[in-house]
């Protein structure tokens, strides 16, 4: 099997070239809009990538086509998980379509750009996967977004399994790269990352995490410093963390003595900063975390966000958030607590920012993993049919 990426200027244009070299030699995998830069953009127009996978030989002199240099391994793994999870889903489904054919009244959910007279096999399931989708409380417009491609599917001669496919692979897609704390270390000094975020939803807690798969596996040479100095308790957390994993700490009052910690810790390679919880609500003290990261432009920030917090206040708090500080990757915690995989497509849709790490319990340093795309594709679409 091989992977293979098309481009054209239009989704239309890019599938029959396919069909036509492939044939019915083409899974798609993903479909992906790229922008160019105003560079680019004076010689041509955004274009349409298509990445296939096919077990037919292309002929090397095909125009256009480019063989993926990257990321090939992931996209196998990916495919495997894919198939498993088709063998188990596609019968469910193709009952669940038998039935709604015979009860002739399916109560779906209203899509408002999706045609609604037509009531082809495809738009059935388009609205079959959309509905599961929201039900796992996936917002509509994300999840509309999950199910671009399918369009471009044969409206009655459809496989089940194809749609699954597309779906799968855009959820993969759509949770992207993540952006995690980089394992090479900056050679002109300390690696200074800001852990911020609404009050009590695991900030210290993952930085101890963090803290631990850093100095202990990655064997890197990390300080705390703590600025929340609001909660005597908040200090004493994270001093036993810090005993613990032998890892200096600072506890700093003010920016100017955080400058004055960074320097005492000049010669780490990472810095990890700890801050107070902040209500989005309060704009005083938003405005004293916003002071703080504007000194300090060469830094990594981390939002911290509860996956138990509903989606209409988590968006408030992202919006308030990023008026601080427009370059941060989000950390989701709590995810034992809560179905979360809709809340991970939300963020996702609604902040376009990297996703980082997902913490899923307080066990300190176990509970917490980087994000990852196909996990959560197969939790999304694992229970299709079962409805
Ligand atoms: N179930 C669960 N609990 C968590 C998780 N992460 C943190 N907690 C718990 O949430 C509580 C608050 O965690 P902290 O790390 O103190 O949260 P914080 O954001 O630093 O809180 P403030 O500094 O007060 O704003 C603690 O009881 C943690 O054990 C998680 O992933 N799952
Ligand atoms: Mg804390």
């Amino acid at each position: 099997m091989k992977i293979q990426k098309f481009n054209g200027k239009t989704e239309t244009e890019v599938m029959n070239r396919i069909k036509e070299e492939l044939g019915d030699h083409a899974v798609v995998l993903n479909v992906k809009n790229i922008k160019g830069n105003w560079f680019t953009r004076l010689f041509k127009n955004d274009q349409v990538e298509i990445t296939v996978a096919t077990d037919k030989e292309i002929p090397t002199d095909s125009v256009d086509i480019k063989e993926t240099d990257q990321g090939i391994d992931e996209l196998k793994e990916q495919m495997l998980n894919m198939e498993r999870l088709l063998a188990s889903t596609a019968d469910k489904m193709e009952n669940l379509y038998e039935k709604s054919n015979e009860a002739q009244t399916v109560n779906y959910i209203s899509a408002s750009n999706m045609e609604k007279d037509s009531e082809s096999k495809r738009t059935t399931f388009q609205k079959l996967i959309l509905n599961h989708l929201v039900k796992q409380e996936v917002e509509e417009e994300a999840a509309m977004e999950l199910l671009k491609g399918t369009e471009l599917l044969d409206e009655d001669d459809l496989d089940i399994k194809d749609i699954i496919r597309i779906v799968y692979n855009n959820i993969c897609q759509s949770i992207g790269d993540v952006k995690v704390i980089d394992d090479c270390v900056n050679k002109e000094g300390p690696k200074l990352v800001f852990f911020i975020g609404p009050t009590g939803v695991g900030k210290t807690t993952s930085i101890a995490k963090l803290t631990a798969d850093f100095s202990l596996k990655k064997e890197k040479d990390i300080a705390l410093i703590t600025a929340d100095t609001y909660r005597i308790a908040a200090i004493d957390q994270l001093r036993t963390y810090s005993e613990i994993l032998s890892v200096p700490l600072e506890v700093v009052y003010t920016p100017e003595e955080l400058r004055a910690g960074l320097e005492l810790f000049d010669d780490k390679e990472y810095i990890f900063v700890d801050t107070a919880g902040r209500s989005h609500k309060n704009d005083e003290h938003l405005g004293e975390l916003r002071d703080m990261l504007d000194m300090f432009p060469d830094k990594e920030v981390y939002l911290v966000v509860s996956a138990t917090t509903k989606f209409s206040d988590l968006k408030s708090i992202i919006k308030k958030y990023s008026q601080l500080c427009d370059k941060y990757s989000i950390i989701v915690t709590k995810t034992d607590e809560t179905a979360s995989a809709g809340t991970i497509i939300n963020l996702r849709h609604y902040t376009n920012k990297p996703l980082s790490y997902v913490s899923f319990g307080q066990n300190v340093p176990d509970d917490i993993e980087v994000v990852e795309g196909a996990k959560y594709a197969k939790i999304l679409l694992g229970s299709l049919g079962d409805e």
